[in-house]
C-alpha cells in the first residue's frame, strides 16, 4: 500500500509528469490504489520511500534476472562510470557484447544495439521493408513491440491494459499497413497472406508473447508461421525482447528449434541499463547504414555502461547451472499457487514459459488475445492489493508476465506462497 511519502510523491509527480509515471502501466491505474515509489532494491527485494518491503515479481519488467544490483555487474559498472559515460564512438565493451549475443543466437549473423525495444522492433521492421520491397506487415493481436506507430494497432500490455489497444494519435493511413491476426492461429495469418500475397514485409511475433500474460505458443506454431512467411516471400522477426534470456540461453527459437530471418532483443541483454537490439541474416543486416542505405543511428547507442551491464550478466547467465536453478524455482513457485487455487476451487490458470508466468483469473487454458481479455480482471486487481499488502509486488495488470530471478529463493517462495494463500480468493 502507498504511504504518506509515495502519496506525496504521486501528488506532485501528477502535476509535472503526464499521470505522474514516465511508462504507463506502473501508474497501477488497471489494479486501483497508488503506485509505490521505490528508493532502492537488492537481490529479491524492492524497497519504497515509505520502507515498504517487497519480495519482486516485476524485476524491472524483465531485465533484472540476476536479481537487482547484482554485486559483480554493480563492481563492474563503478569502474565503467570512472571511465566516462559515453563516447560517441565506437568501443571495444559493443564488440563483446556482439560475440556474446551472436553466440547464443546462431541465427543472427550481425547485430545492432539501440537503446529500447521499441527502437529494435521499428528498425527491423524498416529493414524487412527495405528487403523485401514491401509495405505491409503482420502482427498478432495482444502482441506487444513497443510503441512505434505500425505497431499500436490492436497492441497488448499498456496498450490494452489502458483500453487503448488502438492508440488515437497514430495515422490511419499507417494503421492500414497493419494485419493483425490471432495468436495460435496459423489460418488466420494465412487467411492475411492469401488477400494479400506478394504486398507482406514480414510478420512479428513475440517468442513467447508475455504482453497479454504469458501465452506460450502450441506445437508446431511457430515452425509453421515461418515455413509460411518464408513460402510468401515474406520475413519472419521474432521479438525477443522479453523471451530472450528468460526461456534458456538462446530463447524462444531455441526452445522451438526455428531460425527466424531476424531477432530483436532487450531488457536482459542491458542488465538493468536501457538496451536493445536486432540482428539477422548478413545479407538483411549488411541494408543498414553504412553498409547499406537503410537509416537507423543513435547517440547513445552501444554506451559502455549500458554494455558492461549486459555483458556481465550474460557471463553470469552461461555458468552451468543457472537456467536450472531459475526455472526449478519459477516452477516449484508456479505449481504451488495452482495447488492453492485448486483447494480453494478459484478458477484459475498459471501460464509459465521459463522463468516468466501470469496467472490467469480464467477457467481454461489462455491461448490468444481474446482468451486473455476475458480473464478476471476484478478478481485480478483484488488479489494484486491483497498480494501487495502482504508484501509481494506483481506486476499491476493481469496483461503482463512476471518475472523470477537467480536472486529468489526457497524461502521467498514460500513466504510468497503464504501471501497467496491469503490472497486468493
Ligand atoms: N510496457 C512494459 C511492460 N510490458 C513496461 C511497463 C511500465 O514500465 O509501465
Amino acid at each position: 500500500m502507498a504511504g504518506r511519502k509515495s502519496t506525496s510523491l504521486l501528488k506532485r509527480a501528477v502535476r509535472l509528469i503526464p499521470g505522474g509515471v514516465n511508462s504507463p502501466v506502473r501508474a497501477f491505474r488497471a489494479v486501483g490504489g497508488k503506485p509505490l515509489f521505490i528508493e532502492r532494491a537488492r537481490g529479491s527485494r524492492i524497497y519504497d520511500v515509505d520502507g515498504g518491503e517487497y519480495i519482486d515479481y516485476v524485476g524491472s519488467w524483465g531485465p533484472m534476472i540476476l536479481g537487482h544490483a547484482h554485486p559483480v555487474v554493480s563492481r563492474a559498472l563503478k569502474k565503467a562510470v570512472e571511465r566516462g559515460t559515453s563516447f560517441g564512438a565506437p568501443t571495444g565493451l559493443e564488440v563483446e557484447l556482439a560475440g556474446l549475443v551472436l553466440r547464443a543466437f546462431p541465427s543472427m549473423d550481425m547485430v545492432r544495439f539501440v537503446n529500447s525495444g521499441t527502437e529494435a522492433t521499428m528498425s527491423a521492421i524498416r529493414l524487412a521493408r527495405a528487403y523485401t520491397g514491401r509495405e505491409r506487415i503482420i502482427k498478432f493481436e495482444g502482441c506487444y513491440h513497443g510503441h512505434a506507430d505500425s505497431l499500436l494497432v490492436r497492441a497488448g500490455s499498456g496498450a490494452t491494459t489502458l483500453g487503448v489497444p488502438d492508440s488515437p494519435g497514430v495515422p490511419q493511413s499507417l494503421a492500414r499497413n497493419t494485419y493483425n491476426a490471432v495468436f495460435n492461429d496459423l489460418d488466420s495469418v494465412e487467411r492475411l497472406f492469401k488477400k494479400d500475397p506478394k504486398g507482406i514485409a514480414c510478420v512479428i511475433v513475440e517468442g513467447v508473447p508475455g504482453n497479454m500474460g504469458v501465452v506460450p505458443p502450441g506445437e508446431g506454431f511457430l515452425r509453421g508461421l515461418l515455413d509460411m512467411t518464408h513460402h510468401y516471400g515474406a520475413i519472419l522477426i521474432l521479438d525477443e525482447v522479453m523471451s530472450g534470456f528468460r526461456l534458456c540461453y538462446g530463447g524462444a527459437q531455441k526452445v522451438y528449434g526455428i531460425e527466424p530471418d531476424m531477432t530483436c532483443l532487450g531488457k536482459v541483454i542491458g542488465g538493468g541499463l536501457p538496451v536493445g537490439a536486432f540482428g539477422g541474416r548478413k545479407e538483411i543486416m549488411e541494408l543498414l547504414a553504412p553498409s547499406g542505405p537503410v537509416y537507423q543511428a543513435g547517440t547513445l547507442s552501444g554506451n559502455p555502461l549500458a554494455m558492461t551491464a549486459g555483458i556481465e550478466t550474460l557471463k553470469l547467465l552461461r555458468q552451468g547451472g543457472t537456467y536450472r536453478d531459475l526455472i526449478s524455482t519459477t516452477t516449484t513457485l508456479c505449481n504451488g499457487i495452482r495447488e492453492i487455487a485448486e483447494r480453494k476451487g478459484i478458477p484459475c490458470q498459471v501460464q509459465q514459459a521459463g522463468s516468466m508466468f501470469t496467472l490467469f483469473f480464467n477457467e481454461k487454458p489462455v491461448e490468444n488475445y481474446n482468451d486473455a481479455k476475458n480473464s478476471d480482471l476484478k478478481r485480478f486487481a483484488r488479489f494484486f492489493s491483497r498480494m501487495l499488502k502482504h508484501g509481494v509486488y506483481l506486476p499491476p495488470s493481469q496483461f503482463e508476465a512476471a518475472f523470477v530471478s537467480i536472486a529468489h529463493t526457497r524461502r521467498d517462495v514460500a513466504r510468497t506462497l503464504d501471501a497467496v494463500e491469503r490472497s486468493i480468493k
